[in-house]
């Protein structure tokens, strides 16, 4: 579970789960790579990246780079990614870097989920502070962004918003881990998904 600070991840981990995982109202909760366990496999919470209240930046890079490494290291353990994103600072987000000539981080964390080959599902979470006449032209945008060509609708099995606050879109994105994992031929351990 990768994403920008304060998205929303170890929220979404606790939907998923039930289990007791750690969230907060500011950036940088989760400090460290954190594994909790659902049977014969682990969900890894990943601290998150850019912005973090209180932790100086070579920290915050120390951090991008542990999560780089962590995933090189393991790519061949990890079922699917998930990156997770902020349905309402997202686009202003990576359109100041755009402005700057660079990459938005979230951008770039998505290309290299693919390069290493994690097929990663993009969980756009806090859609409840999107009102529903805005949420499909924000979801556009956003495919946009990440170089899948919208409409949304299409990408149905890739990218799909939730609010782990309101609960809504879970079940999506439950029905979406259960045919990945059906898919891979690793159905029997989805035991800890309800
Ligand atoms: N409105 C709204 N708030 C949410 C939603 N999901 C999470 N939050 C809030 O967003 C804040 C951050 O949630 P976390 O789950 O700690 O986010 P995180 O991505 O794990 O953050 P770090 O560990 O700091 O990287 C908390 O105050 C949550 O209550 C959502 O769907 N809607
Ligand atoms: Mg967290």
């Amino acid at each position: 579970m990768v994403g920008r600070s304060n998205v929303g991840k170890s929220s979404i981990i606790r939907e998923l789960t039930g289990k007791k995982v750690v969230v907060g109202r500011r950036p940088g909760v989760t400090r460290r790579i954190t594994r909790y366990n659902v049977g014969k496999m682990d969900i890894v919470d990943m601290p998150g990246f850019g912005f973090m209240s209180g932790v100086p930046r070579f920290l915050q890079e120390k951090i991008k780079t542990e999560i780089v490494r962590y995933l090189e290291k393991n790519r061949n353990n990890i079922v699917f990614a998930m990156e997770v994103v902020d349905a309402r600072s997202f686009s202003e987000i990576a359109e100041r870097w755009q402005q700057r000539g660079q990459i938005p981080v979230d951008v770039e964390m998505f290309s290299f989920l693919k390069e290493l080959n994690l097929r990663p599902i993009v969980v756009v979470n806090k859609i409840d502070l999107i009102p529903k006449i805005y949420r499909d032209a924000v979801l556009d945008d956003i495919c946009g962004k990440l170089e899948l060509p919208p409409p949304w609708h299409q990408w149905a099995n890739v990218l799909v918003p939730v609010s782990a606050k309101t609960g809504e879109g879970i079940a999506e994105l439950k029905k979406i881990i259960k045919q990945r994992m059906h898919d891979l031929g690793m159905g029997r351990y989805l035991g800890w998904l309800k």
